[in-house]
């Protein structure tokens, strides 16, 4: 961890927009879209695999920071329901970065002691990925540190609705009233359950929506947009979304 006080300008010497940040009063789970690996290839006349490896990166940068920083969980969608329409080349790259990502960055994952988890469905993710994931959760079950938690093949309507049927099946079998479900019993069918709602959702390359992400655990968290290119996201860039949520929870002379 650094001081309370960190001036970031003199951390990222290239950054010339340093921010303060209170370490004191960090978000503790920082959910991120990671968005437009794509389009930042395209700029560079790339293939866009090109985009999602350089994607792949920048994760790995940024849960270096969120560790530096405090935070307790980072949430980053990787893969959802909906990519699946995209060209099956292209998701066939996506689908081994799991695994390209375990052999480069596992080691020091571990060392970090950053415990990584899964949440989405696993029908029809490939073995390979499914293989590559269960040994990056198994590996680290054990670590206590910073939670890296990958959405993947996931959709947050589907996660409502497989909540819902099991609250209804309780109620079908007589183990359950329907006057007793509540808030808090729904969001305990919630897969990010044990990590608690994120404080900050971070969106880049300057979609301004949700995306089916995290639909009942995003209530009260506050929104954060940049037109960024996920691979150009830095830690600067990172520092100023955790600035600005610090910001944004003070009264300024209010009530
Ligand atoms: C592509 C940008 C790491 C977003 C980041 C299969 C799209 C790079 C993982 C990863 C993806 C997931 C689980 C795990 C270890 C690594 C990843 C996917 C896409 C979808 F245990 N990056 N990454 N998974 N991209």
């Amino acid at each position: 961890m650094l001081n309370k006080f960190t001036n970031l300008t003199k951390m990222n010497k290239e950054s010339n927009q340093g921010v303060q940040l209170d370490l004191s009063r960090v978000p503790k789970h920082v959910a991120i879209i990671m968005d437009g690996n794509g389009r930042w290839a395209k700029k560079r006349g790339l293939p866009r695999i090109a985009g999602h490896r350089e994607g792949m990166k920048v994760v790995r940068k940024i849960v270096r920071r969120a560790n530096q920083l405090g935070i307790n969980a980072l949430t980053m969608y990787a893969f959802s329901t909906e990519n699946w329409k995209r060209p099956k080349p292209e998701v066939e790259f996506i689908m081994k970065l799991p695994e390209q990502f375990l052999v480069t960055y596992l080691p020091e994952l571990i060392e970090e002691n950053v415990q990584v988890r899964i949440m989405g469905e696993e029908e029809g993710v490939p073995s390979y990925t499914l293989k590559a994931v269960h040994e990056a959760v198994e590996r680290t079950k054990h670590n206590d540190g910073l939670i890296l938690n990958f959405a993947l093949n996931y959709g947050s309507r589907y996660e409502i609705t497989s909540a819902v049927r099991k609250l209804a099946l309780e109620v079908e079998q007589g183990n359950l009233r329907s006057e007793d479900v509540n808030e808090k019993m729904i969001g305990s069918y919630m897969m990010s359950n044990d990590i608690g709602d994120p404080e900050l959702l971070i969106r880049t390359s300057g979609e301004i929506r949700l995306s089916n992400f995290m639909l009942w655990q995003l209530a009260y968290t506050e929104l954060w947009f940049t037109d960024v290119y996920w691979p150009d996201f830095s830690e600067a860039d990172f520092d100023s979304a955790i600035h600005d949520y610090q910001n944004r929870g003070r009264r300024f002379g209010g009530v």
